[in-house]
């Protein structure tokens, strides 16, 4: 068996980052990427239209001012293959290909107790052992497809969002069924109907969404983010979200009116996703949230011709912001094209797939391709996916059973040596995941410098700071409006998951605070032998 000292699952934009810091600092290190190709998400989700809904230079590594000067990106929120290259130059530029192993996926780990290794196998059947363990699965990582009778009987073709394939596919002329209304389904259905025939949208529940204001971006632009980086860095690392803007300081309803039109409309305006900081209680009060759904759903009704259209894609279900909104470029003004239709699968749920399409309650809708945009098993769904397995033979999925319980989201207690990136327990995807990313990265580095410095052969969550956190995280998001809604934030959309709410919603900025005030308390929390 092959023996490394650092085994890092993932060559996303954590592995990546992961990659050069530990290598940087003289670990002997290694990646298993599952795909042929590194970028995580933005490897596998290449769907027409797929972009981030985060600014272009807020999405990307602050670790290298050389990388921040010549790396230029071309609009405010960058597309898919814009990222892919960024992460592709990234490996490039710090030769970060030659430690990963391509087409190595984790099946299973097991925890040696008595070597302190883990012992990971693969699904070609190759085995590793290493001495630490760095889960770095992504969030939104492992889709989830529904599950409709006759699904098999469909002889068009059936995509899935998140695996999209790497094959040009030529709508032009074709029926095409899209399911789901997320951001995946929001950003392909204006790009696909350029070109399809006719597209079907099935929307089991409308969201709320805000224009991306997207354009590219200008010389002047670019100077200026690239004259003030270090700043803006900063910035984002102090804030709630590790994007580029602070919350408003009063309160919803402490605003006349007016005033706060004003502000709704130019939040509504630049900000995109800010949209929910333009007061800070708009996701913690009631009345501040049903305030701004309004503003909203009137928005979104100013943008839809049709009166019918218009009522089913106003947002009744939940609050805004209570499950993940979306920044879309174009989505309900698609629906004003003569080849967009909406189908409303809540008030006329699908029957079944037939041979030739969809059948609902309603109609038959005839499709040459149905799309699943529907969503992932977010945030523990790829973690589960290999067998892991710690102290006493318990696996991870056991230990989870009821919910993931982690201390700081970075490990947890029964698997020594095991920590993960981007996991449950941390402001993941609360957060802008570049910021968040890097800051346990660079926490993680860290802690590995400490445990070389001191010899220290094993570092385990502690069973008391982990129900301390999770009694933490529960409690935070007490204050907010979260557990409105079922959500990927707290697996209340998947059948069988427990409802719990998985990200720590507390801030970056606090949580950046924590983790210091952790590594200085000598790793509280954790156990050092
Ligand atoms: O997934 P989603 P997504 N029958 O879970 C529907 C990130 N992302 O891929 O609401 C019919 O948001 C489901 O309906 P309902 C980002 O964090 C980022 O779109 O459960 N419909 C919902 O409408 C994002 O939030 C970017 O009733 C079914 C949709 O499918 C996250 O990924 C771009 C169904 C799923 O929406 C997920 O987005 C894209 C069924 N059986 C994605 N099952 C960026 O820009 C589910 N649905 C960074």
């Amino acid at each position: 068996m092959d023996h490394v000292d650092i085994l890092i699952v993932g060559a996303g934009i954590a592995g990546l980052r992961a990659l050069y810091s530990l290598r940087g600092a003289g670990f002997d290190v290694r990646v298993a990427e599952a795909s042929d190709e590194l970028g995580g998400v933005w490897n596998h989700n290449r769907y027409p239209g797929a972009r981030c809904d985060v600014e272009s230079y807020d999405y990307s590594y602050s670790f290298s001012s050389e990388l921040e000067q010549e790396w230029t990106w071309t609009e405010r929120y960058p597309r898919q293959p814009e990222i892919l290259s960024y992460l592709n130059h990234v490996a490039d530029r710090f030769d970060l290909r030659k430690d990963i192993t391509f087409n190595a996926r984790a099946t299973s780990a097991d925890y040696d107790e008595e070597a302190a290794r883990w012992n990971v196998a693969f699904e070609d059947g190759s085995r590793l052992s290493c001495r630490r363990l760095i889960l770095c699965l992504g969030q939104l990582s492992a889709p989830k497809t529904p599950d409709y009778p006759g699904q098999e009987r469909f002889r068009g073709e059936t995509i899935v969002s998140a695996q999209w394939p790497r094959r040009e596919i030529d709508f032009r002329g074709k029926r095409v069924g899209i399911i789901g209304t997320g951001s995946s389904g929001m950003q392909m259905t204006p790009v696909i109907a350029e070109v399809a025939e006719r597209v079907t949208v099935f929307q089991r529940t409308a969201n709320y969404s805000v224009p991306a204001a997207n354009a590219p971006l200008t010389d002047e632009e670019i100077h200026e983010v690239k004259a003030n980086y270090a700043a803006r860095r900063e910035m984002t690392r102090n804030s709630p979200t590790g994007l580029g803007f602070q919350p408003g300081k009063v309160r919803t309803l402490d605003v006349d009116p007016q005033e706060r039109e004003k502000v709704f409309e130019a939040a509504y305006n630049r900000y995109g996703f800010g949209f929910a900081l333009a007061y800070p209680d708009i996701l913690l009060d009631p009345e501040a949230n049903a305030v701004a759904s309004e503003f909203l759903r009137r928005k979104i009704g100013e943008r839809v011709n049709d009166p019918e259209v218009r009522a089913k894609l106003l947002p009744v279900t939940h609050g805004f912001g209570t499950r993940r909104p979306t920044v879309d470029s174009g989505y309900y003004e698609a629906f004003n094209r003569g080849n967009v239709e909406l189908a409303d699968i809540r008030a006329t749920p699908i029957v079944e797939f037939t041979e030739t399409g969809i059948r609902t309650a309603e109609k038959d809708y005839p499709l040459d391709f149905i799309i699943y945009a529907t969503g992932f098993d977010a945030l523990t769904g790829a973690l589960l996916k290999p067998r892991i397995t710690g102290r006493h033979g318990l696996t991870l999925k056991e230990k989870w059973a009821r919910g993931p319980i982690t201390q700081l989201g970075l490990g947890t207690a029964g698997f020594p040596n095991l920590l993960i990136v981007g996991g449950p327990g941390s402001p993941t995807v609360l957060s802008n995941v570049m910021v968040s990313t890097e800051l346990q990265v660079d926490w993680l580095t860290d802690l590995m410098k400490t445990l070389r410095a001191e010899g220290i052969e094993e570092i385990e969550v502690s069973p008391e700071a982990e129900q301390a956190w999770n009694a933490h995280v529960a409690e935070r998001v007490s204050e907010t409006l979260y557990m409105t809604a079922d959500s990927f934030y707290n697996g209340g959309e998947v059948k069988g998951k427990p409802r719990v709410f998985m990200p720590y919603s507390g801030g970056v900025r606090h949580y950046r605070r924590l983790l210091e005030t952790c590594a200085t308390g000598g790793y509280s929390g954790f156990e050092l032998r």
